[in-house]
C-alpha cells in the first residue's frame, strides 16, 4: 500500500429511510481516524466531504428509485474526487454515508484499473436493480449498479460501464438476500461466502481463498465495508441490523490479512448511523478495523 492516504467524507442519508447516517463522517473523525492513521506512518490529508443535497425529493415522484437525482450528482462527484487522489498517487480512504456513495467510489477507483476487484463485506448483497428492490432504496443497489445492471443514471455514473466484472467481486458476510439478489448471484457466478461458510470453513481460509481468487484475476482491489456485516452487538449503529453476523475478532483478523496481502487499493467504511449508535461505539469500530486494514500490529 502508499504512504499518502487521501480521507473523504459522504455526508448521505438519501440512499434509504432512516436519518443521521449523514453523520457517519463526522463520528469516524470523532473517533481519531486522522491521528490512527497517522501514527502507523501514513501522510494523512483530510479533504473534508463531499456536497450532498439535505432535501428529500417527493416521496412518491419514483418509489423505485428513491433520491435518484441527488444520489446520482453526489456519486458523480466523489468518482471525481477519488479518481483525482488516486491520480496524485494517495490511496482513497471513503467514508460514508449510506452504501449509495460505493456507486461513485467505484466510479472513480475502476478508471485506474483494468480488472478492478471488489471485496463486498456485508450483511447485503446490495444487488437489487429497481426491478427487483423489495424498498426502492438505492443503498440496495451500488453492487449491481456497478456491475452495469439497472438504471442506466446509476451505472453511468462516471461516463462508463461496468465498473466491475462479476468475476472480480467477493461478497463476504451476507445472510439477508433479496430473490431477486440470489437470481443474479447464481446468473454471473458471483463468489460469495456467506455466513454458512464463514461459520464453516473459519474466516482465515474465507480470506485465504478470498485473496488468492483476487490475486490471480486483479491489478486492484477495492474494499466496500458495510458495518451492517458485523454482528450488531459489536456494530449497533447501523440502520438495517441483521443478527448471525461477523465479529469484531473476525473483522480485525480479516483486515490484518488484507494488510498483509498488499491487495487493496481504495477502501470505504459505511453505514455508521450515530443517531442508533452506543456512544459512538461503531464509529470506533470502523475505525479500529482501518488501523489493522492500514497494517497496526498489535506488538
Ligand atoms: N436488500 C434490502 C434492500 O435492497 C436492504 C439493503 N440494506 C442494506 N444494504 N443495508 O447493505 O432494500
Ligand atoms: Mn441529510
Ligand atoms: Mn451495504
Ligand atoms: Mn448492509
Amino acid at each position: 500500500m502508499r504512504k499518502k492516504l487521501s480521507i473523504v467524507g459522504v455526508p448521505m442519508d438519501l440512499g434509504q429511510m432512516r436519518r443521521g447516517v449523514d453523520m457517519g463522517p463526522s463520528a469516524m473523525r470523532y473517533a481519531d481516524a486522522v491521528k490512527r492513521l497517522e501514527r502507523i506512518g501514513y501522510v494523512v490529508e483530510d479533504m473534508g466531504d463531499i456536497p450532498v443535497a439535505h432535501i428529500n425529493e417527493d416521496k412518491n415522484a419514483q418509489p423505485s428509485l428513491r433520491n435518484l437525482k441527488a444520489i446520482t450528482k453526489a456519486a458523480s462527484h466523489l468518482a471525481d474526487c477519488v479518481d483525482s487522489i488516486i491520480k496524485k498517487d494517495s490511496f482513497p480512504l471513503v467514508l460514508g454515508g449510506d452504501h449509495s456513495i460505493a456507486i461513485g467510489t467505484l466510479a472513480g477507483a475502476a478508471k485506474h484499473f483494468h480488472d478492478l476487484g471488489v471485496i463486498w463485506y456485508d450483511a447485503h448483497g446490495d444487488l437489487n436493480t429497481d426491478e427487483t428492490s423489495p424498498s426502492g432504496n438505492i443503498h440496495g443497489m451500488p453492487l449491481a449498479a456497478s456491475l452495469g445492471f439497472g438504471h442506466p443514471e446509476l451505472t453511468g455514473v462516471g461516463g462508463f460501464h461496468p465498473k466491475v466484472k462479476p468475476e472480480n467481486v467477493v461478497i463476504i458476510g451476507a445472510r439477508d438476500l433479496d430473490q431477486g439478489e440470489r437470481e443474479l448471484i447464481r446468473e454471473h457466478s458471483i463468489k460469495v461466502y456467506t455466513m454458512h461458510e464463514i461459520d464453516r470453513l473459519g474466516m482465515t481460509r474465507v480470506m485465504e481463498e478470498t485473496i488468492a481468487y483476487l490475486k490471480e484475476r486483479t491489478d486492484g482491489v477495492h474494499l466496500s465495508l458495510d458495518l451492517d456485516g458485523l454482528d450488531p452487538h459489536d456494530a449497533p449503529g447501523v440502520g438495517t441490523p441483521v443478527l448471525g453476523g461477523i465479529s469484531y475478532r473476525e473483522s480485525h483478523l480479516a483486515m490484518e490479512m488484507l494488510a498483509e496481502s498488499e491487495l487493496i487499493t481504495s477502501a470505504e467504511f459505511v453505514e455508521v448511523n450515530p443517531i442508533l449508535d452506543e456512544k459512538n461505539k461503531t464509529a470506533e469500530v470502523a475505525v479500529a478495523l482501518m488501523g489493522s486494514l492500514f497494517g497496526e500490529k498489535l506488538l
